[in-house]
Order: structure tokens, then sequence, then C-alpha cells
């Protein structure tokens, strides 16, 4: 396992790294390019840059965290096949600069969604929170409108004005928009891209939706423990993977997130890991919470060691984090809380492992 850590690049980041090398155990660093619109080749002199950048600190630069979709590719427009043959125009430039896992999404219209991003815990301390009765009474304009206000400044990845200002337009599109379609669009899209991740030795690590559920009646797909099964067949290859992300299936109790992680560790599909704890108050309600937390919904011991179990040596990054000590920045992106979060995964990681040796 290589421990990793998500830096939004010396634009658009608090956190600097310098800083994150300071980190202990911190062996590398997830990013992108966060300035190339959604759809655009990525030029092979910017990855070079940021390469570097990363590479000066002696931390390794081999994850993206992601390469966006283009929407036309998820409603299945013939404008797609362009968007394909650009985003394997990424891969091979990518693959030119070392990258081994890209991690994506499939989710039509919004990325992650939060209907607050500043929720006080009882310790003073704030984290992302959710709240299904809230966003059910939520115009999607508005709740733009509250993700812009909420985020100190910061472009939230998925969440970028432009992509969003022709909401109307989107929702309209999405009408009539079933499970089985958006999967047939996902499948298209994975037979245009596999065997060119396969020829560059790079991994697809698809991320769970995030909540694992529908928002505004929009069909999300990448949900459940069946569900990835299903994606795993679409193209049979093991370049064909998950970001196994804890918070983001955690946030529906009925996914077992250990087992969840054997079944597909063990059939070599699980490319990168985020292992993030949160509290589940009531069926659709959660918030965030510290990796080490007394109450949490998740057991991030079982998810150590499950994923101990399946020999994991991908990048494995702390999630969100919340925000504490009085620290600015991005909205679950502050230095503090990911790592110490990063240091309770690698104490537990070292007891696993050094414990199963005796
Ligand atoms: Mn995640």
């Amino acid at each position: 396992m290589k421990m990793s850590f998500r830096w939004y690049g010396n634009k658009h980041d608090s956190v600097s790294l310098p800083y994150i090398k300071q980190i202990p155990g911190m062996k590398g660093v997830v990013t992108a390019l966060f300035d190339i619109p959604v759809g655009d080749v990525w030029p092979l002199e910017e990855i070079m840059h940021v390469k570097q950048e990363i590479e000066n600190y002696g931390l390794l630069f081999e994850t993206i965290e992601s390469v966006n979709v283009h929407e036309d590719i998820k409603l299945g427009l013939p404008s797609r096949d362009l968007y394909i043959e650009n985003y394997n125009k990424t891969l091979r430039n990518l693959a030119r600069a070392g990258i081994k896992v890209v991690c994506y999404n499939f989710m039509p219209v919004f990325d992650w969604t939060r209907t607050e991003l500043a929720k006080e815990l009882a310790d003073g301390s704030t984290a992302l929170s959710y709240d299904d009765r809230e966003l059910r009474n939520l115009d999607p304009r508005v709740l733009v409108q509250e993700m812009e206000k909420g985020s100190n400044g910061f472009v939230l990845p998925g969440w970028e004005k432009e992509r969003l200002t022709e909401l109307k337009g989107l929702f309209e599109m999405y009408r009539d928009f079933d499970e089985n379609r958006l999967f047939k669009n996902l499948q298209y899209f994975l037979e245009g891209v596999i065997p060119v991740a396969e020829e560059c030795d790079i991994k697809m690590a698809i991320h769970p939706d995030d909540p694992p559920w529908s928002v505004f009646g929009l069909p999300r797909i990448i949900t459940s423990k069946s569900n990835l099964d299903r994606l795993i067949h679409l193209v049979d290859s093991p370049y064909n993977g998950i970001t196994l992300c804890t918070g983001s299936l955690g946030a529906n109790p009925e996914n077992n997130i250990p087992e969840i992680i054997r079944h597909f560790g063990k059939l070599g599909r699980i490319h990168f890991g985020h292992v993030r704890n949160i509290r589940i108050h009531q069926p659709g309600v959660f918030n965030e919470v510290a990796h080490k937390d007394e109450n949490s919904s998740l057991d991030i011991y079982e998810i150590m060691k499950a994923f101990y179990e399946i020999g994991f040596t991908g990048p494995l990054r702390p999630d969100h984090g919340r925000m504490i000590w009085g620290e600015k920045g991005r909205p679950g992106y502050g230095l503090y809380d990911r790592a110490i979060g990063a240091n309770y995964l690698l104490g537990l990681w070292d007891a696993i492992s050094r414990g199963s040796c005796i």
C-alpha cells in the first residue's frame, strides 16, 4: 500500500508540497490538471511539469484523480466518439509520464453531493454533511449556489460553474434515463478506453457515486456490490477496476465495505483506495467524521485489515477530513485532519502487517 495525499496543485490548494512531504509515511501525491476543461486532451508538457514539481519533493506521481468523463459520453450523444478519442490521447500522455492509475466517475450532472460543507460537530470542528430530506426540497440551482458559497473561494471539482450553467437543459436530456441506459453508455465508454489503458498499462478505477443513490431523480449506478459486479463484467479486463471509496459506498449501510473489499480485491479489480469515516444518523442522513471516531458507522480497522488481506499494493489515501484547529481551506481537504487520518491508517497498517507475521 502506498499512502498518498490528494493535492490540487499550486494554484488551487491551501496545502503545499513541502507540507505534504512532512507527513510521516507519505509516499505519493494524487492530482490532476484542474485547468483543462473536461473533454480536452491533457498536454504532455503540462503533465510533465506537475510530475517534476511532485518528484522534486521525493513523492510519487503515479495516480490521477480524476480524468473526468465528458457529459456527452454519459448521455451517449454522437459527439462522444470525439471525447473518447481525446480521453485516449490523455491516457497515452499520462502513460509517458509514468502514470499507473486513473480515477474517474460516471455520475450524471452532479459529482459528489452534500447539503452542508461546514456542519459543526460536537467538538467544534466542521465536516461535510448530507441530508436527503433537505435535498428533496432543494432546487438544484440553489444547491449549486450553496456549494459555491461554502467553498472558501476554491473551485470544487465536479462543481465547476461553467459545467453547471446549463442545468435545465441537462436535466431535460436525462429525462427518461434509467440505470440500464447509463450502464450501456458506460459500457460504450469502457469499450473505447480499456484497450488503450491495457496498451498503456494504466489501471482505470471508477469512483463510486457519492452518495450511492439517485439525487434529484438522476440515475446513479456505481452504488453497490451487485452494480460493481456488473461494471467489472462490462469489459472483462483487469484494467477495468474500482476506486474503493469507503465513505461513498458506506453511506448505504447495506454495503458491507470489508466484504466488498475482499470480494473485488480477490478478483484483482481494486486499484485505488479512499478511506474515510462517516456517521449515519438515519437512512439518507450522514456526516463525515475523523478517521478515528468512537461513534462512527464504519469499522476502519476491519477495512484496513481487508485491504491488507487482499495484498493491496496500490495507492491509498485518507479521503475527506474535517476542518480543525482553525484551518481555512478547501472543504474536506485541509491539511491537519487528513494528516492525522493518514497516520491513523498507517498505524493500523503497521499493527496488522506486523501482527500477522507472529
Ligand atoms: Mn472518495
